[in-house]
C-alpha cells in the first residue's frame, strides 16, 4: 500500500503533505518542479491533465484538488481527530473553513500573489493586484470574526480546516499583502505555523 503524493515545495501539496505528518500517515514525496513545462508533459499530464500541483497515487487511485485530496484522506484512519464527522453539530462549520481556504480565499490571494510578486514585472496589473487585496481585506474581516474570539477556526481546537486556511495565508505573505492583517490572524499564523507537522511538510 503506498501514497504518493507529488509534492514542489511551497505548492498547495503542503497541506497534502502536513495532514499526513499531523496523521501519521506514511506517505512517498514525489517532488516535481512547478513549472508549465513539466506539468504539461506526458510523463505528468496521465496524474493531472490539468497540470496542477498537487496530486495523488494511493495505491493506484490517482486525485487531485488539495482540499478533495485533504478530504478522501481524512477517511483514513487518524482522520477523526482532525475533522469533525457527520451529525456532529461542527461538521458543517469545518467543511465551510475546509472548502473556504481554497473556493472562497485562493482566486483572490492568487491575484494579488500574480499581479505583486510572482508575473515578470512588465506583466504585472495593478488594478488586479488591488482587486486581489481589497478582497483579501474582506477575507481577513471574515477571519477575524472567529480568530479573535478563539485560536483556532473550530472551537475544538486545530482541525484540517486550520491546514487549508493557513497555507492560503502562507501565500498571502508570498503576495506581500500579509502585513496589514489583523493582529488576531498573524498570531493564528504563527501558532499554527509552530508545529513540527507543519515545519516538515514546508522544508523542502
Ligand atoms: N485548486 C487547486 C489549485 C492547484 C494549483 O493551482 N496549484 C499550483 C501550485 S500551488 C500549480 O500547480 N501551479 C502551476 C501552474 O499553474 O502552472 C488545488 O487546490 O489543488
Amino acid at each position: 500500500m503506498t501514497l504518493t503524493i507529488f509534492h514542489s515545495r511551497f505548492a498547495r501539496s503542503v497541506r497534502v503533505r502536513w495532514l499526513c505528518e499531523e496523521m501519521g500517515l506514511p506517505y512517498e514525496l514525489k517532488v516535481v518542479p512547478n513549472e508549465k513545462k513539466f506539468l504539461a508533459s506526458d510523463e505528468y499530464s496521465h496524474i493531472h491533465p490539468g497540470a496542477k500541483i498537487p496530486a495523488i497515487d494511493d495505491d493506484g487511485l490517482i486525485l487531485f484538488e488539495s482540499t478533495a485530496i485533504m478530504e478522501y484522506l481524512l477517511t483514513k484512519p487518524g482522520g477523526e481527530a482532525l475533522a469533525p464527522q457527520p451529525g456532529d453539530p461542527l461538521y458543517g462549520p469545518y467543511l465551510q473553513w475546509l472548502h473556504y481556504g481554497e473556493a472562497g480565499m485562493g482566486m483572490y490571494i492568487t491575484l494579488a500573489l500574480g499581479h505583486n510578486a510572482m508575473f515578470p514585472e512588465d506583466k504585472r496589473i495593478p488594478a488586479m493586484a488591488k482587486y486581489g487585496q481589497r478582497e483579501a481585506e474582506q477575507i481577513y474581516k471574515v477571519l477575524d470574526l472567529t480568530l479573535s474570539k478563539q485560536d483556532y477556526l473550530l472551537p475544538t481546537g486545530f482541525s484540517a480546516a486550520d491546514i487549508s486556511v493557513v497555507y492560503m495565508l502562507l501565500l498571502a505573505k508570498f503576495a506581500k499583502i500579509f502585513n496589514d492583517a489583523p493582529q488576531s490572524l498573524k498570531d493564528y499564523f504563527d501558532r499554527c505555523t509552530e508545529r513540527e507537522a507543519w515545519k516538515v511538510s514546508t522544508a523542502d
